[in-house]
């Protein structure tokens, strides 16, 4: 029996189904009583760390859990369940961490992108049982804006690069932790799982694993659900949006089913887009939940859900925030979510105001789960404009000039899957959004969706310059080399793609082939 501790911030569901998954029953603790109780505890943590701490205050989680620390009985801290052993962190100063460790947790201040997300190699500083059966040179799953700087050296087990090295595991006795998730590192974070939960066999150091360590460019796969005329929840695809053919909803195959193949492929993360979700509430379209608790059963990586994320109210007069509906969606699995149309709406009323709100879609989750559980789908659609002052909006000189030669464009941001066409451009878009809280930005395009005719790297450009934050290029994607291309002439950290990979056309696993040697992928 594992002992999982839930503090009700972040995706917990991924980690009991990867224990699960190796046949062990996982309890949930509801008390002190449980913690101080367990025969073996995982304390994974998403969010932040003073909302996390003022929890396991309020729930009385503190007082046990250094007792369970002192027991010497075998512990996994995950994330901020790492950074949870430490005396304090910048990103809450005056919040006492539990302080197992002596040590501080400090913020990235480096020239890349922050948070770090995704795919990224360890290097081992010491033998452990965990890395039974790993060659060394595996990628685990990272996301985080802090590090863990402890006092000792000898509780380093391992440390990874990323502008600076840092340490990415410790252990000490009974007790591991580790910046990065086992339970969305695919094959390997499951092995590593596995060795601690079996806890026995040979104290090891992967032959292969060597400093320094590289952040992978990630290939995702994106599914855009809905439901057909028939009611059918059904991964359809569009033509610049345009899901209909002949009338009907296109119907390219089944969500969970896709997204099981699309994991046994290479994924290294899935999207799940809910596109009717602008008009449709989503906990009445319970179905989306449903997918996605039934695919995080089997999908390792991470998975992003979006659609319909914002304030409503429903036909009895009962108000749901955005964060009681993204709450919905990470305890079904979900590890980030994506918003859309509400985005823009929020960016519009923050240039007008001039000042956070502090109230919005984007700044209430990311508080609650963190930055970079907040992506922003941006839906772009290209306006050529005549000279480089005739729009009130940043523009770029563009390689490929307008029906009347226009030399000049800006990229206009849309509502509603592309409906609606508003006065922000996506430039503006995604710097306000960043400034807001969210942790990624995920760059559609409509001019491009569905026409495999390459990801608009102008777009691409222009959106990676102006933000920090990582930059998922979409919309486009039509042979190998377009991956090539948007990750060798932009600074996009990841690339994503629909069409192609439900046709069959070019297969992810032939995406990933393609680019070993060429880009820093995740084999
Ligand atoms: O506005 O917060 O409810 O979110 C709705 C979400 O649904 C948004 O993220 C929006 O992008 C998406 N969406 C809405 N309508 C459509 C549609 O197609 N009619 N899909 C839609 C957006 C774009 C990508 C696509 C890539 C790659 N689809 O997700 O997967 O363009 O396609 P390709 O590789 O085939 O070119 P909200």
């Amino acid at each position: 029996m594992i002992s999982l501790l839930d503090y009700g911030a972040g995706n917990v569901r991924s980690v009991i189904n990867a224990v699960e998954s190796l046949g062990e029953t996982v309890r949930v603790v509801s008390g002190g009583r449980d913690i101080v109780e367990a025969e073996k505890l995982i304390f994974p943590g998403v969010g932040a760390f003073g909302n996390m701490m003022h929890i396991l205050r309020d729930k009385g989680y503190v007082e046990p859990l250094k007792a369970y620390l002192a027991s010497g009985k075998p512990f996994f801290g995950i994330c901020l369940g790492l950074q949870a052993l430490f005396e304090e962190s910048e990103e809450a100063p005056g919040v006492p961490g539990l302080g197992f460790f002596p040590g501080k947790v400090r913020r990235f201040d480096i020239p890349l992108s922050v948070p770090h997300i995704g795919w990224n190699g360890i290097a081992v500083r010491k033998p452990s049982r965990l890395f039974g059966g790993l060659s060394g040179a595996e990628k685990f799953y990272f996301v985080h804006s802090y590090y863990v700087d402890p006092e000792d050296e000898n509780i380093v087990l391992a440390t990874t690069d990323y502008g600076i090295s840092f340490v990415s595991a410790v252990a000490t006795g009974n007790i591991v932790a580790t910046q990065f998730h086992p339970e969305k590192s695919g094959t390997a974070g499951i092995s590593l799982l596995q060795r601690f939960l079996q806890g026995e066999g040979p104290e090891v150091v992967p032959k292969a694993s060597r400093a320094p360590t590289r952040l992978a460019k990630r290939i995702i796969a994106c599914l855009d659900v809905r439901a057909n005329d028939r009611g059918d929840l059904v991964v359809t695809k569009g033509d610049q949006y345009d899901v209909r053919e002949k009338g009907e909803v296109r119907n390219l195959g089944k969500p969970v089913e896709l997204a099981a193949r699309y994991y046994r492929e290479g994924a290294d993360e899935i999207t799940f887009l809910n596109i009717t979700g602008f008009r449709d509430f989503p906990l009445e379209d319970m179905p989306m939940l449903t997918v996605l608790e039934q695919a995080s059963r089997s999908v390792f990586v991470p998975l992003t859900i979006g659609g319909g994320i914002r304030d409503y109210t429903d036909k009895n007069g009962r108000h749901y925030s955005a964060l009681e509906v993204a709450t919905e969606y990470f305890r079904s699995g979900a590890d980030k979510v994506s918003i859309g149309s509400d985005a823009v709406f929020i960016v519009e009323a923050f240039l007008r105001s001039g000042k956070k709100s502090g109230d919005s879609a984007i700044e209430t989750i990311a508080r609650v789960y963190g930055n970079q559980a907040v992506v922003i789908s941006v839906d772009p659609r290209r306006v050529y404009a005549a000279s480089a002052d005739a729009v009130p909006h940043p523009v770029i000189e563009t390689q490929f000039p307008g029906p009347r030669g226009e030399r000049f464009c800006w990229y206009q941001c849309t509502v509603k899957g592309g409906r609606e066409g508003r006065d922000v451009d996506a430039v503006t878009l995604a710097r306000v959004c960043e400034k807001l809280g969210a942790g990624e930005i995920l760059l559609n395009c409509i001019d491009r969706d569905g026409t495999g005719a390459g990801f608009d790297l102008e777009l691409v450009d222009a959106v990676t310059r102006a933000v920090s934050i990582p930059v998922i290029a979409s919309s486009g994607a039509g042979r190998e080399e377009h991956f090539l291309e948007v990750f060798s002439r932009t600074e996009a950290e990841a690339a994503l793609a629909a069409g192609i990979f439900h046709r069959r056309e070019v297969p992810l696993d032939a995406v990933k082939a393609y680019l070993e040697g060429k880009v820093e992928i995740r084999a």
